[in-house]
C-alpha cells in the first residue's frame, strides 16, 4: 500500500527534538516537578530524546483539562465528532513516513512492520472509529447511549502508536475524552500524535498526553475524576489495577498476556503452515500478547515441519530495523531482553532442546536471535509462561481432541491458530478453543472492525469493532 521505502538514512526524516512536555490542554510543557527521563533507541542504546515525567500534580491538571473538555466534547453532533477523527485519520496517513520511522527508532521494530502494518493499521483504526461516532443510536445499545466521562489509558511498549489507537479512537467517538500514558520506553510517537491532534484542530483538553513510568499509571489509576481505566499491559500490572479498583465505580478493560497455541495438523499446506508459525511469534520480536508462542504439532508431521521451519529461520535478517530488508529487529530495553534471556535459560535448565540459526547480533543495543525450543513438555515454563520474544515453544499432539486440550491447558486465552484444509476441522475446532480470537490458516491478522480480548488470564473487556464501542459507553 506504500510506494515508499525508506533506507537506513531515512533517520533524517524524522525531527526529533532534544526534549519534550506534557501535552495538557492543548499545550505542551514541562512537570510540575521537573522531572525527565530518557528515552534511548534499542537498536543502538542512542538517546534521542528528554521526556517530561508527570507527577500526581500533573495528572491531575490532565484529569482537569480532560474533565472540562468532556461537557462541549461530549455534547456535539457525533457528526462533528467524527469530522475530527476524520482529520486525524487522514493527517497520520500524510504524516506517516516520519511516523513510521520515529516508531522504528523508539521501539526497535523493523521499518517494513511500522511502514507496512503499524501505520495503516493505526490511520484504519481512526476511520472505522470515525465512521460509527453519528451512528452510535444504531449499535445496538438503545437510542442514547453515553459517554463515561474521562478514559485514562495506559499502553504498553510493544505496538506503541497502534495501542493508543485502539485506545483513543473509540474513546472519541463515543464521546469520552482522555488522558493517556504512554510507556516509558516509547512515549515519542504519542507525543508526535498530540502535535497531529494540534494540526486537526481538535479542541483542547479532549487529548491529553502525559509521559512517566508507573507511578504516573498509578496515580492515574487513582484519580478520583476518572470514570474509565483503560490498561494493556502486564498480567500483573493489569491484576494490581483490578485490586486497586475494586470497591470504586471506575470501569475497565484490561488487555493483558497470553501464550497463544498455533495448532498445525497434518493435512495443512506445510509451507504456508511455516511462514504462518514465523509470523506467529518473530513478529515485533515476539513482543506480541497475541503471538503464536506455542507451537502444537500434529506428531505425523513434526519433522517435516521442524525441518522447514529452521531452513525458513535460517533466511530471516536480523539487524538495523530501519534498513527495510530486516525481518527482526531489537528487542524493546534492556529490562526486557534479560527477562527474554532468563527465561530461555530456564528452558535449557529444565531440559528443553534450544535451537537458533546462526546469526550475528549487532553490538551495540538489545538482541536476542529467533529460538526454538523442542521436546517440550506441559510442564515445561517456556510451555506456561509469556516470554514476550522470539522463542518459540514446539509441543506435539496426535488427536484434534489432544490439540484442544493442550491448547486449552493455560492461564492464558487471548489467541490461537489452526492450520488445516479441512473446512470442518476448523469450526469444529475453534468453538472448542478458550480464546479471545482464533485465526484459521493465518496469524496476527488484525482489522478494526474484529472484537479483540482476552479469555481468563488474559483480561476482560474487548477493543475494536462495535464491541469496542461498549468499552467507552454507559448503555
Ligand atoms: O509491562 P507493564 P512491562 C507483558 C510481557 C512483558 C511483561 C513486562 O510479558 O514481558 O509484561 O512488561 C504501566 N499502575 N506485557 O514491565 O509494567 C507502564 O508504565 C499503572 C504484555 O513493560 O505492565 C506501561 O505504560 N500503570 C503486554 C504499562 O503499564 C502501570 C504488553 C505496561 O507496563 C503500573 C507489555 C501501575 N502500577 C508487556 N506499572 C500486552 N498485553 O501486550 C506499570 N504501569
Amino acid at each position: 500500500a506504500f510506494a515508499y521505502a525508506p533506507a537506513p538514512e531515512s533517520r533524517s526524516l524524522v525531527d526529533i527534538a532534544p526534549s519534550y512536555g506534557l501535552f495538557i490542554d492543548g499545550e505542551f510543557g514541562d512537570a510540575a516537578g521537573g522531572k525527565v527521563f530518557k528515552t534511548v533507541s534499542p537498536s543502538t542504546e542512542e538517546v534521542l530524546s528528554e521526556v517530561a515525567q508527570a507527577g500526581a500534580e500533573d495528572v491531575d491538571r490532565a484529569v482537569g483539562a480532560a474533565r472540562k473538555a468532556f461537557e462541549k466534547w461530549s455534547a456535539l453532533p457525533g457528526s462533528e465528532r467524527a469530522k475530527y477523527l476524520f482529520r486525524i485519520a487522514r493527517i497520520i496517513q500524510e504524516r506517516s513516513r516520519e511516523l513510521a520511522v520515529l516508531e522504528t527508532l523508539d521501539n526497535g521494530k523493523p521499518i517494513k512492520e511500522t511502514r507496512d502494518f503499524d501505520l495503516p493499521t493505526v490511520a484504519a483504526h481512526f476511520f472505522y472509529y470515525a465512521g460509527w461516532a453519528d451512528k452510535l443510536g444504531h449499535a445496538g445499545y438503545g437510542a442514547d447511549p453515553r459517554p463515561l466521562g474521562v478514559a485514562g489509558q495506559i499502553i504498553p511498549w510493544n505496538f506503541p502508536l497502534m495501542m493508543l489507537a485502539w485506545k483513543i479512537a473509540p474513546a472519541l467517538a463515543t464521546g469520552n475524552t482522555v488522558v493517556l500514558k504512554p510507556a516509558e520506553t516509547t512515549p515519542l510517537s504519542a507525543l508526535f500524535f498530540a502535535d497531529i491532534c494540534r494540526q486537526a484542530g481538535l479542541p483542547k483538553g479532549v487529548v491529553n498526553i502525559i509521559t512517566g513510568d508507573g507511578a504516573t499509571g498509578a496515580e492515574l489509576v487513582a484519580h478520583p475524576d476518572v470514570n474509565k481505566i483503560a490498561f494493556t499491559g502486564s498480567t500483573g500490572v493489569g491484576k494490581a489495577i483490578a485490586r486497586q479498583l475494586a470497591g470504586t465505580d471506575k470501569r475497565t478493560t484490561l488487555e493483558l498476556g497470553g501464550k497463544g497455541a498455533n495448532i498445525v495438523f497434518d493435512d495443512a499446506p506445510i509451507d504456508q503452515a511455516v511462514e504462518g508459525i514465523v509470523t506467529g511469534i518473530f513478529f515485533n520480536q515476539g513482543q506480541v500478547c497475541c503471538a503464536g508462542s506455542r507451537l502444537l504439532v500434529q506428531e505425523s508431521v513434526h519433522d517435516e515441519v521442524l525441518d522447514a521451519l529452521k531452513r525458513r529461520l535460517s533466511s530471516l535478517r536480523i539487524g538495523d530495523p530501519l534498513d527495510k530488508n530486516t525481518d527482526l529487529g531489537a528487542i524493546n530495553s534492556a529490562e526486557q531482553l534479560a527477562r527474554i534471556r532468563a527465561l530461555a535459560e530456564t528452558g535449557e535448565a529444565e531440559g528443553a532442546e534450544r535451537w537458533s540459526p546462526a546469526c550475528e547480533l549487532p553490538s551495540a543495543g538489545y538482541w536476542f536471535a529467533p529460538t526454538l525450543f523442542t521436546n517440550v513438555t506441559q510442564a515445561h515454563t517456556v510451555a506456561r509462561d509469556e516470554i514476550f520474544g522470539p522463542v518459540l515453544s514446539v509441543l506435539t499432539f496426535r488427536t484434534p481432541e489432544e490439540a484442544v486440550a493442550k491448547a486449552n491447558n493455560s492461564q492464558y486465552g487471548l489467541s490461537a491458530g489452526i492450520w488445516t484444509e479441512k473446512g470442518s476441522r476448523i469450526l469444529a475446532v475453534a468453538s472448542k478453543l478458550r480464546a479471545g480470537v482464533v485465526w484459521a490458516n493465518t496469524f496476527n491478522k488484525f482489522d478494526p472492525t474484529s472484537p479483540f480480548g482476552g479469555y481468563k488470564e488474559s483480561g476482560h473487556g474487548r477493543e475494536g469493532g462495535r464491541h469496542g464501542l461498549e468499552a467507552y459507553l454507559d448503555v
